[in-house]
């Protein structure tokens, strides 16, 4: 290639990224009434920057090769900041290494463009080996918190390449730029992931909710979203993790769950979004649900309807890990409008568009879980009859 080959062919890189960071979303017309899906992902690999895998240099890559590539961009946090919806997008490289990066649109459904660096986490002494994950909270106390996994290797075992430790780290910002990494969560339950930061203080002290473990992928005897408090957070502590969420028996939520990202106010009370996990013979599968909790004792569910919120669905299906929907960020506008930004397979970002009063209706309407067979057809036919009957009426 000649340099002015390489220039030109750096020049259509540079056009067609632009295109597809600029490329309209479409809301989709198929929908269940309670949430709206948007045609395309509204974060992948391919819209990170093009300055981040290229070397734009000719001396050094003649060939205008990427040389640092991205494998994936997905489980984003998510909060408005100064106007502009904000991800903090878990990148993926090629080696496996998971690191954030902050993403910002004007109107929450595309036109995600990444800021020109990913974020500068600190480490502890202890350095993680990978993060991912991060849910960002803005707390009353003024500072915003970055919450995450932060995985290593388990040294008890060293033979064992695969065996690895999860536990929550913490960061937390005022501008989303600079920011001071605290020391880790001390829980006494083994090992922690999903674990988010509650905006509020309760009777004073920080609340969390956990999601305790006994080993790095299985929840083990343990599992379920717990809640605790913490006097502070720069030395977080749980001494006591109340399950607050059970994973239970032939659910979504038979093998684990954890929450998803800080919850909502309402006037209801707090809305809640967390991923539930079951297994199959063709592997695990991760869906979405909604619940609501006491506004005054936020550890406390006063509905949850049966069944998942939102499940993968075509593309959404496939990808490095199949048949996974997580989330870990939404954002309530002014208008009451609540994006649900959505990972899809471990590998894009999504947006579902739904509203506070959509939420609470289906959280508050929507049946529970019989938990039989006998009582999920009792709870359809009592529907069916209440149907049948207007249909009549309306001669339908
Ligand atoms: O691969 C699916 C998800 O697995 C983990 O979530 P959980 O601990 O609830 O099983 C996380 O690694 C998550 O990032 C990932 O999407």
């Amino acid at each position: 290639m000649t340099k002015k080959q390489f220039n030109e062919k750096l020049k259509k890189i540079v056009i067609e990224h632009n295109r597809l960071i600029r490329r309209k979303n479409l809301k989709l017309k198929k929908s269940n009434g309670v949430f709206e899906r948007y045609k395309f992902p509204v974060v992948t690999a391919q819209h990170t920057p093009v300055s981040w895998r290229y070397d734009f240099n000719f001396d050094t890559n003649p060939n205008l090769m990427e040389r640092i590539g991205v494998n994936a961009a997905f489980n984003s946090g998510a909060m408005m900041f100064k106007g502009k919806y904000i991800l903090v997008v878990r990148v993926e490289g090629v080696d496996r290494k998971s690191f954030f990066a902050i993403a910002e649109s004007p109107n929450g459904i595309d036109n995600f463009k990444f800021w020109d660096y990913p974020l500068t986490l600190p480490e502890t002494e202890y350095p993680d080996t990978n993060v991912y994950d991060m849910r960002l909270i803005q707390h009353e106390d003024g500072w915003i918190y970055g919450l995450f996994c932060s995985e290593r290797h388990d040294d008890t075992k060293p033979d064992d390449t695969s065996a690895a430790v999860a536990s929550c780290g913490i960061a937390r910002t005022k501008d989303l730029i600079s920011w001071e990494r605290l020391l880790d969560l001390i829980s006494y339950s083994g090992q922690q992931r999903n674990v988010v930061l509650h905006p509020e203080f309760i009777n004073g002290k920080y609340a969390l909710y956990t999601r305790p473990q006994d080993g790095f992928i299985e929840t083990g005897s343990g599992g379920g979203i717990g809640w605790g408090f913490t006097d502070s957070m720069e030395h977080a502590e749980v001494k006591e993790e109340i399950i607050m969420d059970r994973k239970t028996y032939h659910t979504v939520y038979e093998v684990k769950n954890g929450l998803g990202p800080a919850p909502i106010k309402t006037k209801k009370g707090w809305l809640q979004l967390a991923h539930g996990v079951r297994n199959t013979a063709a592997g695990l599968r991760y869906v979405l649900y909604l619940f609501l909790s006491d506004l005054n004792d936020p550890g406390k569910i006063i509905a949850k309807p049966g069944g998942y919120f939102l499940a993968p669905e075509g593309e959404e299906r496939v990808g490095d890990v199949s048949n996974v929907a997580f989330s870990n960020g939404w954002i309530v506008n002014k208008k009451g409008e609540v994006f649900i930004y959505y990972g899809s397979s471990d590998t894009r970002m999504h947006v579902a568009a739904s509203t506070v009063d959509k939420l609470l209706d289906y959280v508050i309407n929507t049946p529970q879980d019989g938990l039989r067979s006998a009582l999920s057809v009792k709870q359809r036919n009592e529907l069916i009859e209440r149907n049948l009957k207007i249909l009549k009426k309306l001669k339908l």
